[in-house]
């Protein structure tokens, strides 16, 4: 195959003569045939169907390039021309279609599904804003809408239409496709539903619009403000709208295979990614129905198909909905739910246990437990958790459901494409194998003494830092400096993440160096987070580190010791840059609120260390790097979990016991902050962390300082530092979804 000819005739021209775009909109044309002559012809009886309110898939034209086995001679001949290839990447618009873990998960599975070679395709909803675009003003989160659909994109229009009935209206969906490509394997498809109506001119002023206006709106945003009743219906919506169009789009295919809907099973099995696609079940149920089954066959048909994914215990992440919402929106599944309560109710005399409770809420998790035939957690703390704890008494009943699938991430996005210099070094060292086997990067570890390999892996560190440095002065005209320690909290915003834990480290540090007690070496505290719109003290205090950036930036006292940024619009691609240069990862939730986190599987995978609690899958690293190679702090989810039963944990009587505390809380309301924040916000976030510290960031503060301080030190022995990072780069290919994937298939899907 002559890619240099094929490359040049999508052109039209020389290649040296073409504009960034044009090779961008060539080579997404070659991308797109070659994946299209991998399609998975082979017709497998049985097939997935991840179903998924959120697919953030990232950029896809490196990834693709990559997994089709053609990126090196593409990014030389591009050179060839004068030409570079990641001058072309920027070009690409990041698709917009989800928020954070979730659907990073749900786009790394897709990934790993089709480099295995399985029959499996994901169903979501083609959103043409996405979640928001973050941009600061005033030290402020302001929301704009986040454009990616262009005239020519990943997305293909299919024929695949069906009209979709609400109660006094129908809207007609057209099905979009995404070639997913395997490495060096099949391409399977994401399948995206819109509304045909759909009018993107209907958004003001931000990310306004009129959330009654369901034809035109549905399809817009992900995860629309839901603080009110409309906002509520919307969400219904738009979840009715994925699973119904998901629903009929399977049974066709099934039909087509030779189903006669009796044995769905045995032709189709449904990942519900979370609650959000729930409704699928009931409305598979009322389609079976329609088409003539007995209701009590359709529910076990569908029992026999699904399989259900838990990723929070957050009590306010586990959806339910008002009955009455419900009966206006979709009144056609009010008659199932109901029937679904009343066998439960039958069954087991446990409020707790029913699917509809006594103020008429709908638990959709409890449709999910009760009819389907796999119940997942994400990580071994989190599955234990769900068994001893949160749904100890669904699992009383229903121990055979529950099982554990920790997660993974893909190695071709989070290290191949990511850090090619680190996989360069991989390959020289070990060969390819990692690649299609990641627990081959075990073989790196006869390298923990070897002081040139050892060197390699600081040189490769340091040139990624100057990478992130050149990005961040180009994108937000920020300057960090490249020999500082690269410190790293990137996620969404929630409490339980405890972003405002590590700001207060930030005040603490401050002021130390006000002080005089300057760090050996600088360092840099990198945040990166959005907010949900209507989460007010997730606002607040993205305030206050952006009021801390600011006051550190003009403060020379500190500016050459301590520097605070605040990465704007924090995405797949900015992640992207931020892993590979990263020294310390932040992973320091709440024990026990972290269902797993994946963010500290990519950061371990490219030779950062984690300063985490025991929390979710970090407490799966912890056991395969050993003490010596993680930081670990806090209390422990045991302790956690007893201090929420017994009621006793209160902020205040640290606040008032431990000076160090108060000096540092106190500093949120100070002249010095209020000068460049806003009265309101810092007042409002100072009283909420005294008062109600929902999740302890105080009972933590104190040993996450002393670790932090230890973690310092640590740095400055450079020798010993790189053997860590070895050892965690060599520890990581248990976290690839690749392992994952295989798992779920060996329990759960049972394809080929
Ligand atoms: O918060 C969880 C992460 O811990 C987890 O790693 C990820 C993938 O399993 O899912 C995240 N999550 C959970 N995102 N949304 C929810 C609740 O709706």
């Amino acid at each position: 195959m002559n890619l240099s000819r094929i490359l040049k005739s999508k052109c039209n021209k020389d290649i040296s003569s073409c504009s960034n775009e044009e090779i961008y909109f060539a080579l997404l044309e070659m991308v797109q045939e070659f994946g299209e002559n991998k399609v998975n012809e082979r017709q497998d009886k049985k097939k997935l169907y991840y179903i998924s309110a959120e697919f953030l898939i990232g950029k896809l034209l490196s990834n693709n390039l990559i997994n089709l086995g053609i990126y090196d001679e593409i990014k030389g001949i591009l050179n060839d021309n004068g030409k570079s290839i990641s001058e072309i990447e920027e070009v690409e618009p990041e698709p917009s279609l989800g928020n954070g873990g979730l659907g990073r998960l749900a786009a790394c599975f897709l990934d790993s599904i089709a480099t295995l070679g399985l029959p499996g395709d994901g169903i979501g909803l083609n959103y043409h804003f996405g979640l928001f675009k973050q941009l600061f003003k005033n030290n402020l989160q302001n929301e704009e809408i986040n454009e990616w659909i262009e005239k020519q994109s990943c997305l293909k229009k299919t024929d695949v239409t069906y009209n979709i009935d609400f109660d006094g209206f129908t809207l007609s969906s057209r099905l979009y496709d995404i070639n997913i490509t395997g490495y060096n394997n099949a391409t399977n498809k994401l399948h995206l539903f819109d509304v045909e109506t759909v009018d993107e001119t209907i958004v003001n002023d931000g990310i306004n619009f009129d959330k009654e206006d369901i034809k035109k709106n549905l399809t817009l945003f992900l995860y629309p403000d839901d603080s009110d009743e409309k906002g509520h219906l919307l969400r219904i919506y738009q979840q009715y709208f994925m699973v119904s169009n998901g629903a009929r789009f399977i049974l066709d295919e099934c039909i087509a295979k030779g189903s006669n809907l009796h044995d769905l099973y045995d032709y189709a099995v449904i990942q519900i990614n979370d609650t959000h696609p729930t409704m699928v079940i009931p409305e598979l149920i009322r389609l079976l129905v329609e088409k003539g089954i007995e209701m009590d066959e359709a529910i076990e048909i569908v029992s026999k198909t699904c399989a259900y994914t838990n990723h929070t215990i957050l009590a306010e992440a586990l959806e339910k909905w008002p009955i009455a919402y419900l009966e206006k929106a979709v009144p056609q599944l009010i008659p199932i739910i109901k029937e679904l309560d009343k066998k439960v109710r039958a069954k087991y005399d446990e409020e707790s246990l029913y699917i509809i409770d006594k103020n008429k809420n709908v638990h959709m998790a409890h449709i999910d437990i009760h009819y389907t035939f796999s119940v997942n957690g994400v990580a071994s703390l989190h599955t234990d958790i769900l068994k001893n704890n949160e749904l100890n008494n669904f699992y009383k009943i229903y121990p055979e459901k529950f099982n554990n699938k920790t997660n993974g991430i893909t190695f071709r996005r989070w290290l191949m494409h990511c850090n090619p210099e680190l996989t360069k070094l991989i390959e020289k060292l070990i060969g390819n194998g990692f690649k299609v086997d990641a627990e081959k990067l075990q073989d790196l570890i006869k390298y923990v003494d070897d002081k040139e390999v050892l060197q390699q892996l600081l040189d490769i560190k340091q040139e990624n830092k100057i990478r992130l440095k050149n990005y961040l002065k180009k994108v937000q005209n920020i300057d960090i400096d490249e020999n500082s320690i690269f410190d790293i909290q990137i996620k969404r915003l929630h409490e339980y993440k405890r972003q405002q834990m590590n700001a207060l480290y930030v005040i603490y540090k401050y002021l130390q160096i006000k002080k005089g007690n300057i760090p050996t070496t600088p360092i840099t505290v990198i945040f990166g987070a959005k907010a949900a719109p209507a989460y007010i003290i997730a606002k607040d205090i993205i305030h206050l580190i952006l009021c801390l950036q600011e006051l550190i930036e003009n403060d020379d006292e500190v500016n050459k010791h301590l520097k605070v940024v605040m990465v704007e619009n924090y995405n797949v691609t900015s992640a992207e840059k931020l892993i590979p240069a990263c020294d310390i990862s932040e992973q320091i939730s709440l024990a026990s609120k972290e269902a797993s986190g994946t963010g500290n599987m990519k950061f371990m995978l490219n030779g950062a260390l984690t300063l985490g609690t025991e929390d979710g899958a970090n407490v799966e690293i912890h056991e395969l790097v050993g003490e010596e190679n993680i930081f670990i702090f806090g209390e422990s989810s045991d302790n956690v979990i007893k201090h929420y039963e017994d009621g006793d944990y209160d902020p205040l009587d640290f606040y008032i016991k431990n000076k160090n505390i108060k000096e540092v809380v106190d500093f949120i309301v100070s002249d010095d902050l209020m000068n460049v924040g806003c009265e309101e916000n810092l007042i409002r976030l100072y009283k909420e962390i005294m008062r109600k510290d929902w999740f302890m960031g105080l009972l933590d503060f104190q040993s996450y300082c002393y670790k932090k301080e230890k973690l310092f030190k640590e740095y400055e022995n450079r020798e010993k530092w790189s053997k860590r990072m070895l050892v965690n780069i060599s520890k990581a290919g248990y976290f690839s979804s690749d392992r994952t994937i295989t798992e779920y298939n060996n329990d759960i899907w049972k394809l080929r």
